[in-house]
């Protein structure tokens, strides 16, 4: 049963979303992926919001860009976590989906992640269910200790070679 559903707006954030949707592979999460236009498809986008829960979600990673209103309103509706992705915008960067997704009420939280941070937005949900797994909770430990051993590995061989034969 998919613990994780990855939504967004439209499929032209898949080459963002589908970052997130990597993570959860890597750490063997089962999750629901798909396009729904809070806008252009409300009553829809209901359905989904409203049936999460009943699916077994425990949490939604939702990336939208412009007026990204997708992640806001599946928080509205969802009652677990939501993590929002802002995703970049041709006339304004990304920064037009950041705030719409960052700047909630008070009451209705979106854990918002950096413009198209999809990868972040997966470790992130990886984390909220570690929280009740200890399985999991031991692979994002190893996945911590990957990443230093990459940048001691990087640290090393630029000390080692010096940075102008480092950068050929
Ligand atoms: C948003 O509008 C989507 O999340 C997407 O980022 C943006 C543009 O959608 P398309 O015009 O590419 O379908 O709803």
């Amino acid at each position: 049963m998919a613990k994780v559903g990855i939504v967004m707006g439209s499929d032209s954030d898949l080459p963002v979303m589908s970052k997130a949707a990597e993570i959860l592979e890597k750490f063997g999460i089962d999750y629901e992926i798909t396009v729904i236009s809070a806008h252009r498809m409300p009553d829809i986008f209901f359905d989904y919001a409203k049936s999460a829960e009943e699916k077994g979600f425990k949490v939604i990673i939702a990336g939208a860009g412009g007026a990204a209103h997708l992640p806001g309103m599946a928080a509205a509706i969802f009652p677990m976590p939501v993590i929002g992705v802002p995703i970049h915008t041709k006339a304004l960067g990304g920064v037009d989906s950041l705030y719409s997704i960052v700047q909630m009420p008070s009451g209705i939280p979106v854990a918002t992640v950096a413009i198209d941070g999809a990868a972040n937005a997966g470790i992130l949900a990886a984390k909220i269910l570690a929280t009740s797994d200890s399985v999991l909770l031991e692979k994002l430990k190893a996945y911590k200790e990957e990443q230093k051993a990459g940048v001691v590995a990087k640290k090393e061989k630029l000390e080692r070679v010096g940075f102008r034969e480092y950068n050929k």
